[in-house]
């Protein structure tokens, strides 16, 4: 099945009828619009005779990530992958496909999140702001990103507007790959845990989230360490997170364009079997891999996708413009994910028994789920790494 002929089948209970195919947008380039932020407030004084421990649990109520997400109303989308896996890329692919490519539909950087104007707040804010103005530009403009160094990691607020559907307001959270390394050493634990942040979100956090594992065709060495590392990612996640049946999940075979080279003209970048992309998966990422597919949840509940994705036309370390016969492929990518995102963060207000179909920005692509674990995926889950 190729992608443009995707049926979308699968989402929401009762999937989405076929619509017409959209015109792949390639528009003229506007700069992203960021919000200016809103003017920063003095922090409330606390009442003279305050208790000490009450004081301690409303200043970690306030930095909590959960917290505050919860009372932005915004949707947390978070990606998990090891170093140089692609998950900044990815993320600006995102962003531009809306703010480059397709003018129809609004993208800018939304309000910032944490409302205490404290040091780290305005520092999130302000890593926000240079995430969202000056990689964008640059990777637009042909430069790759820097790698992600952050202490700490932090959302990305996104305000995405259709010019017939519901707004979303969204907040991609952004980090280090080298959090989910594999430990070194021949004893002891092989996985790291998150970081509290991602623990204090996954521990809290009601509502659903969208959760996205970046596993690259090619990496570094091998993609031993990577798979091992995001197997580890997926159980920490599991073991943090209340109710990982109401997130979505999303696994995805990153950096495509190296298995399939656009400028070696291999069809497959266009269009290829989800059952040889779920093949390369298991192969390369069995251990993560089958960990995914063994995550609790209904597998009638089209909770749980895969794809292969490529997040730009990266060729020797440089970020060229697409040829144009490749370009509404390179555009295909991110409206698929695009579509997935938007409607999880528009089931995540509305609640999901309120919709009956699923609802898409873009109507010709759409997500597939993963086939069924096998026994030699449950064994490989069991064990956890091989
Ligand atoms: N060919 C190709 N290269 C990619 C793609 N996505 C990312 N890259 C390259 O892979 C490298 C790592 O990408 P990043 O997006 O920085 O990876 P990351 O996961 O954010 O890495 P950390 O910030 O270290 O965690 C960069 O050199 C990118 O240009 C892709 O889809 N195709
Ligand atoms: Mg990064």
């Amino acid at each position: 099945m190729s992608d443009s002929d995707r049926t979308p089948l699968h989402l929401g209970p009762a999937g989405a009828p076929k619509e017409p195919q959209a015109k792949p947008g390639a528009a003229a380039q506007p700069e992203p619009q960021a919000r200016s932020e809103p003017p920063r407030s003095a922090p409330p004084p606390l009442p003279p005779q305050v208790d000490p421990r009450a004081a301690a649990t409303r200043a970690s109520k306030a930095s909590s990530f959960a917290e505050q997400i919860t009372s932005s109303g915004r949707h947390p989308v978070i990606l998990f992958g090891t170093g140089e896996s692609g998950k900044s890329t990815l993320l600006i692919s995102l962003i531009n496909c809306l703010a480059q490519n397709d003018r129809r539909i609004n993208i800018s950087l939304g309000a910032r999140i944490f409302s205490q104007s404290d040091t780290i707040a305005e520092q999130y804010y302000q890593q926000a702001i240079m995430f969202y103005e000056r990689y964008t530009r640059d990777f637009a403009e042909g430069t790759q990103l820097p790698a992600t160094l952050v202490e700490k990691p932090y959302f990305i607020p996104i305000d995405v507007r259709p010019p017939d559907g519901p707004e979303v307001k969204l907040a991609f959270l952004e980090g280090r790959g080298d959090w989910i390394r594999p430990l070194d050493g021949d004893s002891g634990p092989v996985f790291q845990d998150l970081k509290p942040e991602i623990i204090d979100l996954l521990t809290h956090y009601s509502s659903n989230a969208s959760v996205i594992y970046v596993a690259p065709y090619t990496i570094g060495e091998g993609t031993r360490e990577s798979d091992t590392g995001l197997c580890g990612a997926i159980v920490k996640y599991q073991y943090h997170r209340n109710l990982p049946e109401r997130d979505c999940h999303l696994f995805t075979l990153a950096k495509w364009d190296t298995f399939a080279e656009p400028l070696k003209d291999d069809p497959k970048f266009a269009s290829v079997e989800d059952v040889e992309v779920a093949e390369i998966l298991m192969q390369r990422y069995p251990t993560s891999w089958a960990r995914f597919k063994n995550l609790p949840i209904d597998p009638d509940s089209g909770r749980r996708y895969f794809m292969q994705y490529a997040s730009g036309h990266i060729v020797g370390g440089i970020v060229r413009d697409p040829p144009e016969k490749h370009r509404s492929t390179f555009d295909r990518y991110p409206r698929t994910m695009w579509n997935w995102i938007y409607a999880n963060a528009l089931e995540a207000g509305q609640g999901a028994s309120r919709w009956g179909k699923r609802p898409y920005l873009f109507p010709e692509v759409l997500p597939v789920e993963p086939p069924k674990p096998s026994i030699i995926d449950q064994i490989y889950a069991m064990l956890g790494r091989r």
